[in-house]
C-alpha cells in the first residue's frame, strides 16, 4: 500500500478495512471524497466517486508519478489501473480490457476518456508521426461522438445514450497504431421525443447555436431550438452545455478525423431535414392524405438531393407487392406520422453509424504484418451505458439494464476465475461462493423460447394487428412464476402497476418497472422500404452510399428483418465473448448522492478472505483457545481452533497464508460474538474501576 497515503485520507484500500459493515465502508469513502480522494481500490477495482467538479489530478506531472509503476505504489487511481492494463499488455504480451461501469452519472464516460488520455501520454517517446496521428485521431474521436450520441438526461446532462467498446491496438513497441469502435443501440426514440427535462442529441442545438447566419438559411432553419417540434418536447433548452462553441471544435475534429467538406454538409444537412420533418403535419381531404405544409417538402426535396413528388409519395403513400402486383397504398394521416416519425429516426441512426464507420475507416490498423513486428496487441475500453431507473422506463431501459446484467454476470464469472485462481495457490480445493449471482436475470431476458426477448419476438410475428398488451399477456402466461418478474396480473395488491400495462423486474440493482407501451413498435423498428429508395435515389453521394440496401425493388426484397431486441441480443452476447478473453481491468464509477446499491457485491468480496494473523487479531477474544494468546505452533492452527469451536468450521476455507469466508452470515456472526464480547469486557473494566468486583 502507498506508505506516503496518511490514514488522515482513510484506508486507500477497502480491503484493509478492520470492520466490513456498509457503515464502515460507506464512512472510509466520505472521508476519503471530502479529502479530495475520489479514488480508491477494492483489491485490484478502482472505486471512483464522482467529484462534480474539476479536480488537478490528470495534469502531465501526475503522469509522470504513475507511469510504469505498480498498483500499490501510488495512491490509487485511474492512471494506476490504466498502467497496469498497459504494462499487461506490453510486458506479457496479453490483451487487456478495462471495464467501466456504475450507474447514470456516476463517470464512466469522463474516466474513459483520463485513460485514454494517459495511454496516450506515456506512449510514443520517439514521436512518430504515424503513431501521433492515430493518437490524435483516437482522442478527437470522443468529441464527435459525443455530439451525436449524447443528450442531457435527468440523470446527466451528458448522457451517453449509445454503447461504446473501443480497441485500441498497439505494436510490438507498445505504442497505438490503431483503433476500433463498436458502438451498441443508439437511443433513437430521442430523436423525436424526450422526457421532462430531457434534450434531443447535443448536434442539433449545436447546429442551431453555433452556426453562422449564411449556413442556417442554406439550411432554412432558424437559431431558435423551439421552432422545432422534435427537440423542444423536454422542455430542456438550456443545459449547462455550451452548445455554440462544441460545434466548432466538433467541427475541427471531424476536420482532423478527415471529414470531407461534402460529408459535413451532408451531416448538417440531414440534422436540418429531421428538423423539418418534425414540424409536418397531416390532414384528409375527403379521402386523400395530405401534407399540411408543403413549404417543408420542397425544402426537404432541397436538402436531400431528390425531387419533391418522390418526397411526398414517399411520405403518403406505401408500395406494397402482393404476388406479382405492386400497388401503392396511401396512407391515413396517422400511418404518414408514423412513416416521418421512423424515417426521422432511421436517418438519424444511420447518421449516427456511418460517422463510427468514418471514423473506423481512418483509425484501423493497415499494414501491419505480424511475421515482421509481432504480435499487435490490443487494450479494449469499455464505457456503456449506466443502469438506469427512470420515471418511465420503455425498451431502451429495458436494453440498457439488460446490457449491465451481462456485465455484471461477466464481472461475477471472471472473478469468481480470479478467486478460484487464488484458491488453487493457496492450495485448497474449490467450492462454491454463496452470493448472488445475477445469470437468472440474464436469462429470464435472453433465453431461448422463455425469455422476454423471444416473446417479444413472437409477438412480433403474429399477422394482423398485435398490440403491446399481446405482448404482456406472452408474458404472464410464460414467466409467472419467474422470482425477478411481476405484473399486475400475477400480483393484484401492488397497486404501482398498471394492469396491460406494466411489468416489473428484479434486477441486481434494484427494480424497475418497464411500461410495455411501444415496445412493439420499437423491436420491429420498420421503415418502409419507400423511403430507403429515396434516400438511395439521392444525388448527394455520401446520402446515398448511407442507405445501400434502397437499391432493391419492391419485389426483391423478401427477407423479414432481424428486430431490434435480437440484434441487440446478438451484439451484447459477442460483446461479452470479446471482453471475457482479455485480462480485465475494472473501474467502478459511483455517485457521490446515491451510493447504495451499486456497492453491495463489492461488499461481499472484501468481506472473503482475511490473512491469519489479521483474523486472529480480531476475532481472538472469542474464544478460549485464542484469548488472550494462544499456545498452538502456528496462527493457522489457531484461527482453525477458534472456528471450529464456534462451529464455523463447515463454512470456511483454510489457504496457505488465509483464511476464506465463504457465507456473510458467518462473518456477521463472528462480528456479533465480537461486539458482545467487547462489550463484556468494557463492562467488566468499568466494574474494576469502580471496585465493584
Ligand atoms: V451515463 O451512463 O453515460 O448517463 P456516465 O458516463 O457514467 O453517465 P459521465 O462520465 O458523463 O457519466 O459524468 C457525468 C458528469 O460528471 C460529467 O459531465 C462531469 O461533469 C462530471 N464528472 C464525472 N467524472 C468526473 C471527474 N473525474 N472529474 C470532474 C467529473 N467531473
Ligand atoms: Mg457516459
Amino acid at each position: 500500500m502507498a506508505e506516503h497515503e496518511s490514514l488522515e485520507f482513510g484506508k486507500a484500500d477497502f480491503v484493509l478495512l478492520d470492520n466490513v459493515s456498509m457503515e464502515e465502508f460507506m464512512g472510509n469513502l466520505k472521508l476519503r471524497f471530502e479529502k479530495g480522494r475520489i479514488y480508491s481500490y477494492i483489491g485490484e477495482v478502482v472505486v471512483s466517486v464522482n467529484p462534480y467538479r474539476a479536480m488537478n489530478i490528470y495534469g502531465r506531472d501526475t503522469v509522470e508519478q504513475y507511469k510504469g509503476r505498480e498498483l500499490y505504489e501510488r495512491p490509487p487511481h485511474l492512471f494506476a489501473i490504466a498502467d497496469a492494463a498497459y504494462k499487461a499488455m506490453k510486458r506479457r504480451n496479453k490483451d487487456t480490457c478495462i471495464v467501466i461501469s456504475g450507474e447514470s452519472g456516476a463517470g464512466k464516460t469522463e474516466a474513459s476518456k483520463y485513460i485514454m488520455q494517459y495511454i496516450a501520454a506515456i506512449t510514443n517517446p520517439n514521436q512518430r508521426a504515424e503513431v501521433e496521428r492515430v493518437k490524435n485521431m483516437l482522442l478527437k474521436s470522443n468529441c464527435v461522438l459525443e455530439a451525436f450520441g449524447n443528450a442531457k438526461t435527468s440523470r446527466n446532462d451528458n448522457s451517453s445514450r449509445f454503447g461504446k467498446y473501443m480497441d485500441i491496438n498497439f505494436d510490438f513497441k507498445g505504442d497505438p497504431i490503431g483503433g476500433h469502435i463498436n458502438n451498441y443501440l443508439l437511443e433513437k426514440s430521442r430523436v423525436i421525443f424526450q422526457q421532462a427535462g430531457e434534450r434531443s442529441f447535443h448536434s442539433f442545438y449545436q447546429l442551431l447555436r453555433g452556426s453562422p447566419d449564411s449556413l442556417l438559411r442554406s439550411l432554412h432553419v432558424k437559431k431558435d431550438p423551439t421552432a422545432y417540434n422534435y427537440i423542444k418536447v423536454g422542455g430542456q433548452i438550456k443545459s449547462s452545455i455550451n452548445d455554440g462553441a462544441d460545434l466548432k471544435a466538433v467541427a475541427d475534429a471531424m476536420k482532423v478525423i478527415g471529414f470531407t467538406g461534402d460529408e459535413v454538409q451532408t451531416v448538417y444537412k440531414i440534422l436540418a431535414t429531421i428538423l423539418h420533418l418534425g414540424n409536418m403535419t397531416f390532414g384528409v381531404d375527403g379521402d386523400v392524405t395530405l401534407i399540411e405544409n408543403p413549404k417543408l417538402v420542397s425544402v426537404i426535396r432541397e436538402l436531400l438531393s431528390t425531387k419533391e413528388e418522390n418526397v411526398e409519395k414517399a411520405l403518403l403513400y406505401r408500395t406494397v407487392a402482393t404476388g406479382r402486383d405492386v400497388i401503392e397504398k396511401q396512407h391515413t394521416a396517422q400511418e404518414a406520422g408514423y412513416g416521418r416519425d421512423a424515417l426521422a429516426k432511421a436517418m438519424y441512426e444511420r447518421l449516427f453509424c456511418w460517422i463510427v464507420g468514418r471514423i473506423n475507416d481512418v483509425i484501423e490498423v493497415k499494414n501491419y504484418d505480424a511475421r515482421v513486428h509481432g504480435k499487435n496487441t490490443v487494450i479494449g475500453v469499455l464505457d456503456i451505458y449506466g443502469f438506469e431507473i427512470f420515471q418511465n422506463n420503455s425498451f431502451e431501459q429495458f436494453c440498457i439494464n439488460y446490457c449491465n446484467e451481462k456485465l455484471q454476470q461477466l464481472f461475477i464469472q471472471l472473478v469468481l476465475k480470479q478467486e478460484q485462481e487464488e484458491y488453487q495457490r493457496e492450495g485448497i480445493p474449490w467450492k462454491h461462493i454463496d452470493y448472488f449471482n445475477n445469470q437468472i436475470i440474464v436469462d429470464l431476458v435472453e433465453q431461448q423460447h422463455k425469455g422476454i426477448f423471444s416473446v417479444l419476438d413472437e409477438a412480433c410475428m403474429n399477422v394482423g394487428k398485435v398490440t403491446d398488451e399481446v405482448f404482456l399477456q406472452g408474458l404472464n402466461g410464460k414467466l409467472g412464476k419467474h422470482a425477478h418478474f411481476t405484473s399486475r396480473k400475477l400480483s393484484p395488491a401492488d397497486k404501482t402497476l398498471e394492469f396491460d400495462r406494466d411489468f416489473r423486474i428484479r434486477h441486481y440493482a434494484g427494480d424497475v418497472m418497464y411500461s410495455v407501451v411501444g415496445f412493439i413498435d420499437k423491436n420491429k423498428d420498420t421503415l418502409f422500404q419507400d423511403f430507403k429508395r429515396l434516400l438511395y435515389n439521392s444525388s448527394n453521394p455520401v446520402l446515398k452510399g448511407m442507405w445501400p440496401e434502397g437499391k432493391l425493388s419492391i419485389t426483391e426484397v423478401t427477407k423479414r428483418p432481424l428486430t431490434a431486441a435480437t440484434l441487440f441480443k446478438n451484439s451484447m452476447i459477442a460483446l461479452v465473448e470479446n471482453l471475457a478473453c482479455k485480462e480485465p481491468y475494472y473501474v467502478r464509477c459511483i455517485k457521490p448522492n446515491d451510493v447504495k446499491s451499486p456497492l453491495l457485491f463489492e461488499q461481499e468480496r472484501c468481506r472473503h478472505q482475511a490473512d491469519y494473523p489479521r483474523f486472529l487479531q480480531r476475532y481472538k477474544m472469542i474464544s478460549e483457545f485464542t484469548w488472550p494468546n494462544h499456545d498452538l505452533p502456528s496462527d493457522q492452527e489457531a484461527v482453525k481452533r477458534l472456528l471450529q469451536g464456534c462451529g464455523f468450521d463447515h463454512d470456511v476455507a483454510y489457504g496457505k497464508t488465509k483464511v476464506f469466508i465463504r457465507t456473510p452470515r458467518t462473518l456477521f456472526s463472528l462480528e456479533e460474538q465480537r461486539t458482545e464480547m467487547v462489550g463484556r469486557i468494557v463492562l467488566f473494566l468499568q466494574k474494576v474501576w469502580r471496585g465493584t468486583i
